[in-house]
């Protein structure tokens, strides 16, 4: 991307291509006002440079011929307070595609350029209206699929994250000024209560930013999807049921074993939280056929990357030697929870054997043609992620703050390592102040314009 400056003008269209009730065409820059003045006829006949910050106007947007090409809001904010710190003017127009080209098409030119994809966000951070956390969180809250997610990113966006993090870098620039005024004074013997305080200080910011790094794997799980995956017999019912928790016929369906011969994966919300549910083909002790074999082949690949293994097994059938087999093809450690379906029909499978190999947790009983048992089964998954990830506390969510705080938690260990070796405080202030950047590095006050390109060549044109 080449070096963005800041003083240019710069439009691009908000909102989603295609079809859509009004779209929004965005413009921020100290030229916003003028690029768009010579298109605007306003109903009350009122220039936009008279407009007061935060108003609305409504009028025609006009060709340079002086045709209309659409009515229109204008929005218009004067900096500073605009979403980018900038003057601003939002155009709200109907939303076609042929309609947002032509306007900004209009609006490009020799003082107005397009837009870099997060470049509005961009200039709100370099305008100090966001932290880098904050700008990060933009791009989270838009690609929020869950409840839990969309909670994390506008926590994270309102700025209760950066609110943590300044705390801890306060109290760092604490931990070093104290160091710094022993080294100022050397003559000055630290008394032991002195040590036991700035051990203290330690502790405690290693131990914040020890919790934040751990928030981290938990919120994979929200933001990334946990994996479930239906696995059992041919037969058992795995394809009703994925369609039944769907709630839509997304897989076929058949009495003829093996009907499934590659995974299928959907998205749904179980209690806010965002799952990734597989449907994958029947697995047998024996497969006859090749394109068995195969389809099984693929359904062991699958269980290695589940987090949560739904084991089906057919209620109104015996339970046969091969149910066993297949549960212990399951690996080790995954979290699986048993099912016992088709609830609906004759109860012919004996509970002790299915027992004898599950161990201590009893199967859900349900059915993919009632729906009964699901309310349980949904519980088990909730309850599942809630125990993993719903700690109370600050949580971080991109890998970039779990480096920055991996970098900012080692280089304090190693400061207090050589405080309690009882080295010289010269020793130990240099890794105080490498924490303590690797923190600024975090929140964005140390940043580089090659970390800004990265961090916002995520996000979408027009944001
Ligand atoms: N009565 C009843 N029938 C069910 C239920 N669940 C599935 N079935 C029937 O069981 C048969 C097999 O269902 P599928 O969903 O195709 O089974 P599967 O486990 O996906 O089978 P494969 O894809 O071959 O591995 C079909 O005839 C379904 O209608 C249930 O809860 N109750
Ligand atoms: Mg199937």
């Amino acid at each position: 991307m080449p070096k963005l400056e800041l003083d240019d003008t710069i439009a691009a269209i908000a909102t989603p291509v295609g079809e859509g009730g009004i779209a929004v065409i965005r413009v921020s820059g100290p030229g916003a006002f003028e690029a768009v003045e010579p298109f605007f006829a306003s109903h009350e006949h009122e220039k936009l440079r008279d407009t007061p910050t935060h108003t609305i106007r409504w009028g025609k947007f006009m060709d340079p011929t002086g045709l209309p090409v659409d009515q229109v809001l204008i929005s218009c904010f004067r900096a500073p307070r605009s979403y980018t710190g900038q003057d601003v003017i939002e155009i709200s127009c109907h939303g076609g595609f042929a309609v947002t080209r032509r306007i900004l098409g209009f609006l490009l030119g020799k003082s107005v350029r397009h837009a870099e994809p997060g470049e509005f966000t961009r200039r709100a951070f370099l305008n100090g209206k966001l932290d880098l956390t904050q700008a990060e969180a933009v791009l989270d809250l838009i690609h929020a699929k869950s409840n839990r997610s969309l909670d994390i990113a506008i926590r994270q966006l309102s700025g209760s994250l950066s609110r943590t993090l300044k705390e801890l870098k306060d109290s760092l620039m604490r931990l070093l000024a104290h160091m710094e005024a022993y080294l100022d004074f050397p003559e000055e013997d630290l008394e032991a209560e002195g040590k036991a305080s700035l051990q203290g200080q330690f502790e405690n910011v290693r131990e914040k930013i020890r919790s934040l790094i751990a928030s981290f794997e938990r919120n994979q799980l929200i933001r990334e999807g946990l994996l479930v995956t239906l696995v059992g017999k041919p037969n058992v019912g795995k394809s009703s049921l994925f369609n039944a928790l769907l709630e839509r016929d997304r897989a076929l369906v058949s009495d003829l074993p093996h009907t499934t011969r590659d995974h299928l994966e959907e998205a749904l919300e179980i209690r806010g939280f965002y799952v990734r549910l597989r449907d994958t083909a029947g697995l047998t002790s024996e497969p006859k056929h090749p394109l068995d074999k195969m389809g099984m082949d693929r359904t062991l690949d699958t269980l290695k990357e589940s987090h949560v293994v739904l084991y089906v097994m057919d209620g109104s059938v015996p339970f046969e030697e091969a149910d066993r087999h297949i549960f212990h093809l399951i690996p080790k450690g995954k979290k699986v929870i048993a099912l016992v379906n088709k609830s609906d029909l004759d109860f012919r499978a004996r509970p002790k054997e299915i027992e004898s190999f599950l161990g201590e947790r009893p199967p859900i009983r349900l059915s993919a043609k009632t729906r009964e048992g699901f309310k349980e089964l949904e519980e088990e998954i909730a309850n599942y992620l809630e125990q993993g990830t719903c700690e109370t506390g600050e949580q971080i969510t991109k890998l970039r703050h779990k480096k920055a705080l991996e970098a900012a938690f080692e280089a304090l260990c190693r400061a207090e390592r050589s405080f309690q070796m009882k080295m010289s405080f010269e020793f130990v202030t240099p890794d105080l102040r490498a924490a303590l950047e690797a923190m600024k590095e975090l929140t964005g006050e140390i940043y580089s314009e090659d970390l800004l390109d990265v961090i916002f060549s995520e996000f979408c044109i027009g944001k």
